[in-house]
């Protein structure tokens, strides 16, 4: 599906830092280690609500990511998926008697928007799972030939599942012991109790069509896709496995990622499906995580129409560590106006303090698992020298680039 639009990112002039980050998988920061291209594969949204603040959040560590590989000249390659047919999606539709096509559509335009207030390098592809029902079809299909998945002993509605033992490593991903996954899985979307499963944790790959439900034909029946298999077909039909960086939400530590991998590796019998799997913390509000389904929402698009300047939205959700779990206050996006103010005022003087340093600076601290607090405590040292006058030339000019480059702030 049509992506958004790009912006120029400035060449920064000094030496950049390869970058490490904490791997989920590994459970501790490591060097990524990108060939000539940079492979990354980041959940996308299910789009039957506008785009909120954690959401933002979470897009917005991997587009630090995204700007980190360009600064080391790797090109990108990267791939976002739109979970467009789903539960909740479905739900969201029928509650509010929209056509789930339409709601999917317009949810999915307004997100696009929103990523471009905010500056966020498009992906090189935006996929849909519609627009791949062939290709998980195919994974599906294969996975049932090589024994990974059966079908549930249901003359009515045989849906297809997956074996969950069957890549003989899960579990690698999350680390979580049995009965944390049970209860993740039971939160998120699984169906434990489903008659005819081998065992409560096997995962739904194909779901047989119901009355008033959307359906596929194929050669597995008429159906929809199950989540995990969506973006296992949709990575590896683009990046193929091993590629650098699998991301999203911690939400999707476990049952997502786990299985999206355990997926990915029954059907080609290699290891590992990404070599990082990388997860940003939950953005919170009034003391509980920011979630659609609990409905304690900040919208980017409601602040956007409030008239609040989409850099200082970025800049807030930076200013506390992506791995961290943080609450969004309208005390954050304050202060966050009153440091992007001083850092504009700070540029626009003719001339600033030797900037070679803060620039390494900013480097070392983005490229340590993505430590944007001290980075911005960098660009504040530098702003506050600023204001007191004095100085060389190209030095608010360097400044001005390196934020916009790093951090994606035009200042
Ligand atoms: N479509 C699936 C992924 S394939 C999905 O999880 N969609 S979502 O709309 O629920 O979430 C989109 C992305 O935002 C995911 O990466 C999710 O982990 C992340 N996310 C959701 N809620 C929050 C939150 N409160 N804070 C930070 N990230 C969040
Ligand atoms: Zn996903």
């Amino acid at each position: 599906m049509q992506t958004w639009s790009t912006t120029e990112v400035p060449k920064v002039p000094g030496v950049p830092r390869p970058l490490r980050l904490y791997d989920t998988a590994a459970a501790e920061i490591r060097p990524l280690a990108p060939g000539r291209t940079a492979g990354m594969y980041v959940c996308g949204i299910t789009p039957y609500d506008a785009t909120h603040l954690g959401h933002a959040a979470t897009y917005l560590a991997f587009d630090l990511v995204h700007r980190q590989w360009l600064d080391n000249g790797h090109q990108v390659h990267y791939v976002q998926n739109v979970t467009d047919v789903d539960d909740p999606l479905l739900e969201r539709a029928a509650r509010d008697r929209d056509d789930w096509v339409v709601l999917g559509m317009r949810e999915t335009a307004l997100f696009r928007e929103d990523m471009e207030a905010l500056r966020v390098l498009p992906p090189r592809e935006l996929v849909g799972a519609v627009e791949t029902v062939p290709e998980i079809v195919e994974a599906v299909s294969k996975l049932l030939a090589g024994g990974a998945a059966y079908r549930v002993d249901d003359a009515t509605y045989p849906d297809v599942y997956f074996d969950h033992t069957a890549s003989g490593r899960f579990g690698y991903e999350s680390h979580y012991d049995e009965p944390t996954m049970a209860r993740l899985f039971a939160e998120r979307g699984g169906d434990p109790h489903r008659e005819g499963k081998r065992h409560p944790l096997d995962a739904l790959l194909w779901r047989m069509a119901r009355p008033g439900e959307p359906s596929w034909e194929s050669e597995l029946g008429a159906g929809r896709p199950g989540w995990h298999v969506e973006c296992t077909a949709i990575a590896l039909g683009r990046l193929g496995d091993g590629f650098d960086l699998q991301g999203g939400g911690s939400d999707l530590v476990f049952p997502h990622h786990e299985y999206s991998a355990a997926h990915a590796e029954a059907l080609t019998g290699r290891h590992p499906f990404a070599r990082h799997y990388v997860h940003a913390g939950m953005i919170g509000l009034d003391g509980e995580k920011m979630s659609k389904s609990r409905g304690n929402l900040v919208f980017v698009s409601r602040l956007r129409a409030d008239r609040v300047d989409p850099a200082a939205i970025r800049l807030a959700l930076l200013s506390g560590h992506y791995r961290t779990d943080r609450p969004w206050s309208d005390d954050l996006l304050g202060a966050a106006s009153a440091r992007l103010a001083r850092w504009r005022e700070a540029v626009a003087r003719p001339a600033g303090p030797d900037a070679a340093d803060t620039v390494a600076r900013l480097r070392d601290h983005l490229s340590d698992d993505l430590d944007t607090p001290a980075a911005l405590t960098a660009v504040d040292a530098w702003s506050g020298q600023a204001l007191t006058g004095g100085g060389v030339q190209s030095a608010p000019g360097l400044v001005r680039d390196a934020v916009d480059a790093l951090l994606g702030i035009r200042l």
